[in-house]
């Protein structure tokens, strides 16, 4: 298990490298060049740049997160091509700068989901939280943008600008009839596609499942549970084409055994990032995000972490969406003090999982 830690570069992130570079255990930093629309070709110089301020502060740049895909692509238009091969070109300078995964989502319209950026927990720590009661109101489209344009309270949605509004609009119409089946053949034409590039230059995809992991606004997500995570696995048989588990994503439906999903996809070597975080369940439909800490959230961490520690997970990790905590202001899920505490349990857990293991072999 090697310990990173999300970073959105020098002029988007007020955490600077220096500090990440002081928690214990973190090798390197999960990073992207936020600014590039998807469907771009990311350019040379920015890779190198990105890299070059990474390896001053003695860090690693060994995972992205995220390339994202164009929407046509996932619509299956026929000028995903054209985005298909900006995207192939894209694994291959970033391959060239010595990343070995690549995170990427497949979700229609929206990336992550919460209608509360900010809720307070008992502790008067803020964290995120979703209630599907107040999303199942919706249904139209126009009201919804009007909502977040308005900042309704329940819609203040990160990152989602009023500008960005009437391309929602458009989108929403773009998916109409568009189904779950028809997602999964999209994603398999784009993997097929973008496999050769992977396993020539030594990158890994690692698709992040959807958040949260069921339909929204009448939009199809597929990317769930158990079952939809073996079906991305067979679109392109190869050890390239693999998962980021997050524990926090797939944990929401708490139909999901983690413990189960990390034994059954580690073990089979195709887990190549793992995002780990708690959650909360507070009824249907209903979570909010807690400390990672075991009894805080409905997720048990140190059974996650046992499963990781059995199936001898090498791969990546990072604590995910942290609480703002100690007065502490900055991007939503994404405040230093609490993913620092995050990845200090998770470090602790590991080496007590990893050393009694070792201290079996010894004995044997
Ligand atoms: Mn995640």
């Amino acid at each position: 298990m090697k310990m990173t830690l999300r970073w959105y570069g020098k002029e988007a992130d007020p955490i600077p490298l220096e500090y990440i570079r002081q928690i214990p255990g973190v090798t390197g930093v999960v990073t992207a060049l936020m600014d590039m629309p998807a469907g771009t070709l990311w350019p040379w110089e920015r890779i190198a740049e990105r890299k070059r301020q990474v390896e001053e502060a003695g860090l690693e740049m060994k995972v992205i997160e995220s390339v994202n895909v164009h929407e046509d692509i996932k619509l299956g238009l026929p000028s995903r091509d054209e985005y298909i091969e900006n995207y192939r070109k894209t694994v291959q300078r970033l391959g060239q700068a010595g990343v070995e995964v690549i995170c990427y989502n497949f979700m229609p319209v929206f990336d992550w989901t919460r209608t509360d950026l900010a809720s307070v927990r008992p502790d008067g720590a803020t964290a995120l939280a979703y209630r599907q009661d107040l999303v199942d109101v919706i249904r139209d489209p126009q009201e919804f943008a009007d909502k977040i344009e308005k900042n309704v309270q329940g819609f203040e949605m990160a990152g989602w600008e009023p500008e960005r509004m009437s391309e929602v609009r458009r989108l929403f119409g773009l998916y109409k009839g568009v189904s779950h089946d028809d997602l999964f053949e999209h994603l398999g034409y784009f993997l097929n596609a973008v496999m050769p590039v992977c396993e020539a230059y030594g990158v890994s995809m690692a698709l992040h499942p959807d958040d949260p992991p069921w339909d929204i606004f009448g939009l199809p997500r597929i990317i769930t549970g158990r079952e939809s995570l073996e079906r991305v696995l067979a679109l392109a048989d190869t050890p390239c084409n693999g998962l980021t588990l997050c524990a926090g994503s797939l944990g929401a439906d708490p139909g999901n055994d983690l413990p189960a999903l990390i034994r059954e996809f580690g073990g089979r070597k195709r887990i190549h990032f793992a995002h780990i975080r708690n959650v909360k369940h507070c009824g249907p439909r209903h979570f909010e995000e807690t400390a990672h800490y075991s009894d805080d959230g409905s997720l048990d961490l140190y059974e996650i972490i046992k499963a990781y520690g059995d199936v001898a997970y090498e791969g990546y990790v990072r604590p995910d969406h942290g609480r703002m905590i100690f007065g502490e202001t900055g991007r939503a899920g994404y405040g230093l003090y609490d993913r620092a505490l995050g990845a200090s349990y998770i470090n602790g857990l590991w080496e007590a999982v990893t050393k009694n293991d070792k201290g079996k072999e010894k004995i044997l």
